[in-house]
């Protein structure tokens, strides 16, 4: 009877272990991103098991020596076959657990990424990486924005087709209707210009009247505001700051310029070598908005500890803002 109440003593815990192996999603509340959660996770699951063991075991060592303590003679231990067997399985089912609780980790692609987008329905936006001597350079490609506005606006080579001329001030000219599209990388269509300096050709601002339909090509605007633009196609750099969206699946594709970097962002939980000549992945979707640290993580020369930046994760409204206006402020 004692031998089968053992067995299924141990029988329940092993399915208790193997049920929070195969759970580790469960843990997953709380962090900055899915990757954060994903090894955090693990590491609360192992940190249950270790912590009751380790005070079984050293509470049995401590009792041990402290009962034996004034014992003169060392008696030799007897076989006992039940408590080699409870040992074994019991260690068995632990390895069990660690080994299939680690492996849902390690083959979890926000842990492990590879080339291939292993993310089923929910394809990931790439943001190209670049490590160099001492700053982190950043690419977002094929950016496309509905709905843009940005102030500050400069731009050589933009058409204007059947716009109209709203208003003519001392601060420029006010347009709007009709599309603007830029010779650049990166359509713009669609654009009300509001309160910018509008100059075509030789001309200036002073050439248009209020109501004037104005169509021209090779027209350069500075100082513009904008408002409901369409931006597609376009490309976004950014240096030492990268700005990614909330709760969406990112790719990031991580390579070196010069020579060995590494990426690493601990709040985060993502970490990964930067090789010239390769591309190294990191899949993740940031959970909660913020600013967190960003590390390179090789020593790389002298500017090595000053090779800091940031992952700045924000709204998607907010992330769409920031790509138009970057878009913007590059041009002209
Ligand atoms: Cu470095």
């Amino acid at each position: 009877m004692m031998n089968r109440k053992r067995v299924g003593a141990l029988a329940l815990f092993g399915a208790a272990l193997l049920l929070m192996a195969v759970e580790p999603a469960a843990a997953q509340s709380g962090y900055a991103s899915t990757t954060e959660g994903a090894i955090w996770g693990l590491n609360s699951n192992l940190i249950y098991v270790a912590v009751p063991i380790t005070i079984l075991v050293e509470g049995i060592l401590i009792y041990t020596v402290w009962k034996y303590q004034k014992t003169d003679e060392a008696k030799p231990t007897q076989e006992n076959r039940r408590l080699e067997i409870t040992w074994t399985v019991a260690t068995a089912v632990i390895l069990l657990f660690v080994g299939v609780a680690s492996y849902q980790v390690l083959g979890n692609p926000y842990v492990a990424a590879s080339s291939e987008n292993t993310l089923q329905g929910d394809p990931a936006d790439e943001i190209e990486v670049y490590g160099q001597k001492y700053n982190w350079n950043f690419v977002y490609r094929n950016v496309s924005v509905d709905d843009a506005s940005a102030t500050g606006v400069s731009m050589t080579n933009v058409s204007i087709e059947g716009t109209t001329v709203e208003n003519v001030t001392d601060e420029g000219v006010v347009i709007s209707g009709g599309s603007v599209s830029s010779a650049d990388d990166g359509a713009l269509e669609s654009a009300a210009l509001v309160n910018g300096t509008v100059t075509a050709g030789a001309g200036n601002a002073s050439q248009y009247e209020t109501g004037e339909q104005v169509s021209v090509d090779d027209v350069s605007l500075s100082g513009a505001a904008v408002e409901g633009a369409s931006i597609s196609g376009a490309t976004v750099e950014s240096t030492n700051t990268m700005v990614m969206p909330v709760d969406r699946n990112i790719r990031l594709n991580i390579t070196a310029n010069d020579w060995l970097h590494a990426f690493h962002v601990p709040a985060l939980g993502l970490k990964q070598d930067a090789l010239p000549g390769q591309s190294n992945y990191i899949v993740t979707k940031a959970t909660q908005t913020g600013e967190y640290q960003l590390y390179c993580a090789e020593y790389c020369g002298v500017g090595h500890s000053g090779m800091l930046g940031s992952v700045d994760v924000q709204s998607q409204s907010d992330y769409d803002s920031w790509l138009a206006q970057s878009w913007f402020s590059a041009q002209g």
